[in-house]
């Protein structure tokens, strides 16, 4: 039994005796629970070594909770639990995780409105029966709503994008805490996976307790599920649960590779330390008793005998042979890119225009944009038609003009968000795209054709000799809409012959190609590039999550187009040569 497992029965009891009107147990089974989940040693090792006196060294469990515990450990169940459980037959731990309710409140609903499950609160909160309550009233009715969909939507897993900046918040936060030497956010976020579960955050500190207590007094924070002297689990205002560890300067590399993961990769990583007759763990890299590393990855992965694995890569995915090795990939950095390919501007469904998007890009860092505006077939945003955009082309003209006589090292490149029709057909005059620098020809509508009916459409869009770029090829949207059927072999095979670029479209519910299909074009030598699809000009800042995900499909630079400057990208292109001749 984990000590997870453990302290969720105690908080459930925590719950239960509260429910029950009962004094005084609440509170001391709950500040158990927080004891059980805060301790670092396995409470199932120490019950091991020590008997009862193991538990009894756990911050908040007495003499009459370290006997549940040991009844637990011992036969696998807890007598009074089952019997409160049957008295009160609520399933607390699901109900606790919709943002906003905890014991008192879910009393209250099972008590008023007899709601045992999630399935109960959202029927009561539809019927609108929860704002009756003088407890609750509409606002928290519609909190509850919001908290139920985001459970049933996501499984509680949050976009990287929307939660990178927050997780970035806390690190800054943390890093300035006067005890706190340095902080980090590792986990999945680190790794970039395209949702995070929840939010691992590593500080390092001689005043661990301090940094417990400061923490504790963020305004995100929304509820406890535990603490101890090192470390403190809870759940933060915006739903997502959040783990602080804190760690002595000297394990600072073994616990942040810890703590980064994967869980997989962690695990091969302790094999390889087996075999060396060594023992990993969170503090370090130990001989018998003594550090042998820890402070720093870097350091800790070559005492392994392996080269440094970028934490993108850490998927146990081919990963530690290839660090083993020496040949993992040189993968594309987050400075790496010159140009964005798929900007959207207020010609169509984007919010600013030409030239705000283009000094934002230049902010950004970029030298050239192109611009993408869709096409007629897309009427809701206004597409463009061939007369539109001729006489975009002809803006930016005048653009490109101010931008050389203003010496501003920047090009804004013609093209178009080209829309794929149900035959596979473009919307929009040969004649007319040959015009353009960059075509991007993309999916938006009859997402349900059949597998092959929808390969085929594509196949037929990639083939086309004036199709540069084939914009965020499944069409998924995460959590909202599955990805078009296809046959994504085919897809990259025709890629190939064509000569035909695959997007990894970054925004946040997007990120299409995702890791796994990138890994595939890599290997089959299908040329990307990465795009921010910039609705607005605060939108650049997503590309950083396509780098992200390019650096997870084992991506270099010379696998992603916009890497390369202006001129030597646009030749690179398989219609320009044709276009040229024009
Ligand atoms: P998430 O939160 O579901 O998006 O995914 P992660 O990877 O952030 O997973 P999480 O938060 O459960 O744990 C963070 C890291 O801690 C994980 O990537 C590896 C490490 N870790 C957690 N549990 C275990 C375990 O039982 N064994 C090992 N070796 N490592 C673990
Ligand atoms: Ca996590
Ligand atoms: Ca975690
Ligand atoms: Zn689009």
């Amino acid at each position: 039994m984990t000590n997870h497992e453990i302290a969720k029965i105690l908080f459930e009891m925590a719950a239960l005796w509260d429910m029950l009107g009962v004094e005084f147990k609440p509170r001391s089974y709950e500040k158990a629970a927080e004891g059980v989940e805060g301790h670092g040693d396995s409470l199932t090792e120490a019950y091991k070594k020590n008997g009862i006196k193991g538990l009894l060294e756990v911050p908040g469990v007495g003499k009459g909770i370290a006997g549940h515990i040991e009844e637990l450990l011992k036969t696998g169940h807890y007598k009074e639990y089952e019997e409160l459980k049957k008295k009160i037959p609520v399933d607390i731990s699901n109900l606790m995780r919709v943002q906003g309710l905890g014991p008192k409140n879910i009393k209250t609903l099972w008590e008023k409105l007899e709601i045992r499950n999630l399935d109960d609160l959202e029927r009561a909160a539809k019927a609108q029966k929860i704002r009756a309550l003088r407890q609750f009233g509409q606002k928290s009715e519609e909190k509850i709503l919001r908290g139920i969909e985001f459970l049933k939507q996501s499984g509680g897993r949050q976009l990287l994008g929307v939660l990178l900046p927050e997780i970035r918040d806390l690190e800054k936060r943390i890093t300035s805490f006067p005890e706190v030497e340095r902080a980090a956010f590792a986990g999945s976020a680190r790794r970039r996976k395209e949702t995070v579960g929840d939010i691992d955050l590593l500080a390092v500190s001689s005043k661990p307790e301090a940094v417990v207590d400061r923490f504790l007094a963020l305004p995100e924070i929304d509820h406890v599920y535990g603490k101890g002297p090192t470390k403190i689990n809870v759940r933060l205002k915006n739903g997502v649960d959040a783990d602080l560890r804190i760690v002595p300067a000297e394990s600072f590399g073994a616990a942040l590779c810890y703590f980064t993961g994967s869980k997989d990769h962690n695990i091969k990583l302790r094999e390889i330390a087996i075999k060396k007759g060594l023992k990993l763990n969170e503090y370090g890299l130990f001989k018998g008793n003594k550090r042998v590393s820890g402070r720093t990855e870097d350091e800790l992965y070559r005492t392994l005998g392996l080269s440094y694995v970028e934490p993108e890569l850490r998927e146990s995915a081919g990963e530690i042979e290839a660090a083993r090795e020496g040949r993992l990939p040189d993968l594309v950095g987050y400075e790496d890119l010159k140009g964005d390919l798929q900007v959207q501007t207020n010609w169509t469904d984007g919010e600013d225009t030409i030239e705000a998007m283009v000094d934002a890009a230049e902010r950004y860092g970029l030298q050239y944009i192109a611009i993408t505006d869709h096409t007629k077939s897309l009427a809701m945003t206004g597409g463009a038609d061939e007369a539109k955009l001729l006489k975009q082309m002809a803006a930016i003209d005048q653009i490109n003009r101010k931008l050389r006589k203003q010496k501003r090292n920047f090009r804004v490149l013609k093209g178009a968000e080209v829309n794929i029709q149900k035959d596979g057909s473009l919307d929009i005059a040969d004649e007319v795209l040959g015009k353009l620098d960059v075509v991007g020809v993309a999916v938006h509508s009859h997402f349900n054709l059949t597998r092959e009916e929808q390969t085929r459409r594509v196949l037929r869009a990639i083939e086309n000799p004036n199709a540069d770029i084939f914009f965020h090829p499944t069409a998924r949207s995460i959590q909202r809409r599955e990805p078009i059927a296809l046959d994504m072999d085919e897809v990259i095979r025709a890629a190939k012959r064509a000569g035909t670029v695959l997007e990894i479209d970054s925004l946040p519910d997007r990120l299409d190609l995702k890791d796994e299909y990138i890994r595939r074009c890599v290997e089959s030598g299908v040329r990307m590039c990465i795009d921010s699809d910039s609705h607005s000009v605060s939108h650049f800042q997503y590309l950083e999550l396509g780098i992200g995900q390019a650096r997870r499909g084992w991506a270099t630079k010379k696998d992603i187009v916009n890497t390369l400057p202006v001129d030597e990208f646009l030749s690179s292109l398989k219609g320009s040569p044709q276009r040229r001749r024009e």
